[in-house]
């Protein structure tokens, strides 16, 4: 698969609503304009793009608490997320859903999900029904090296590789579960090592290498086509900050160390090298991102909050 330059350019565009929406997050939980929490991915940028640059439309896309980049990567809507995260009615799930519960089915993001791994074997069961159904399309599932420890990952493992499932595991392997290191919980060097023990290919990549990620999953995705099966894709990062905006785990240790990998001035110079853009180009297309996600942040502060009579619908019990 090759990137035409509009998509490259359109990945770096993403790539800077995705750090844009998740400062802006970050900032209006210090404000008090939202409950819960938010779980900021930034520096992770290049993985959910590298990974959704090789989707399409009709593919589906599952992921963590942790979430925005994947959505936006899929093409949701910023102003639906942002008025989503406050809770207003204008929100891609009309508000009750937040940070943690974000969807937009339209565009194949089926969602965010609260509980590590819970949402790994649905993934599973979607790949499953688009093979059923003939579909053509796969499922990439985003989850985190901690969720990669939970007894559910090795069980859809196991079966989407048995069953042959259209499905990309893709552990974004940023070194921390809130305050564990791997070091302290993972057996293996590489979490792509695990896929040996079930017989699907397993491959590790700079996480923060948009166009080391986008060749893996694409390789992935092809396979998966093809109808040969899962892969396990391992994407190296690093969290920058704390785990959430409540501030758990550590953050602040090698900051500066950390802030040399930005993946977002790395895949910046690597477009300039390609010819891709110019620099001129460059400072519009940011310009440009920012605008989305300022006018989305106004966007959602203007909202409504939903009418009280709204607490029951779309609900199911
Ligand atoms: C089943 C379950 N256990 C524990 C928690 C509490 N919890 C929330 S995030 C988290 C850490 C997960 O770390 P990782 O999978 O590495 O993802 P990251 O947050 O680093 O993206 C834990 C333990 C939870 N939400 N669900």
């Amino acid at each position: 698969m090759t990137l035409s330059d509009e998509q490259q350019i359109e990945a770096l565009r993403r790539m800077w609503q995705i750090r844009f929406f998740e400062e802006a997050a970050i900032r209006l939980y210090g404000e008090g304009r939202y409950r819960g929490s938010t779980h900021p991915y930034i520096a992770q940028e290049a993985t959910a793009l590298g990974v959704c640059a090789t989707l399409r439309p009709t593919d589906q896309v599952l992921a963590t608490y942790r979430g925005h980049g994947a959505a936006i990567a899929k093409g949701a809507d910023p102003r639906g997320m942002m008025a989503e995260l406050l809770g207003k009615a204008t929100g891609m799930c009309k508000g009750k859903g937040g940070s943690m519960h974000m969807s937009q089915t339209d565009v194949g993001f089926l969602g965010c999900n609260a509980i590590v791994a819970g949402h790994i074997p649905i993934a599973g069961g979607v790949a499953l029904a688009q093979k059923l159904d003939d579909t053509g399309a796969v499922t990439a599932v985003f989850f985190g090296d901690g969720a990669s420890c939970e007894g559910v990952f090795y069980e859809t493992l196991n079966m989407a590789t048995l069953w042959k499932l259209p499905l990309l595991f893709v552990v974004e392997n940023n070194e921390y579960a809130i305050s564990t290191h791997v070091s302290e919980s993972i057996s293996v060097p590489n979490i792509s090592m695990r896929a040996q023990g079930f017989g699907l290919p397993g491959v590790t990549v700079d996480g923060r290498d948009f166009y080391a990620v986008y060749d893996a999953a694409g390789e992935a995705v092809a396979r998966a086509r093809r109808g040969d099966g899962p892969t396990l894709l391992e994407a190296k990062t690093v969290r920058w900050g704390r785990h959430s905006a409540v501030a758990a785990g550590p953050a602040g240790a090698n900051i500066d160390k950390w802030k040399l990998t930005d993946p977002i001035p790395r895949f910046k110079q690597e477009l300039l090298q390609r010819g891709v853009v110019s620099e001129a180009q460059i400072s519009d297309i940011e310009r440009d991102a920012k605008a989305t996600i300022d006018d989305a942040v106004a966007f959602a502060i203007e909202s409504p909050y939903p009418e009280l009579s709204e607490l029951q619908t779309d609900m199911y019990a």
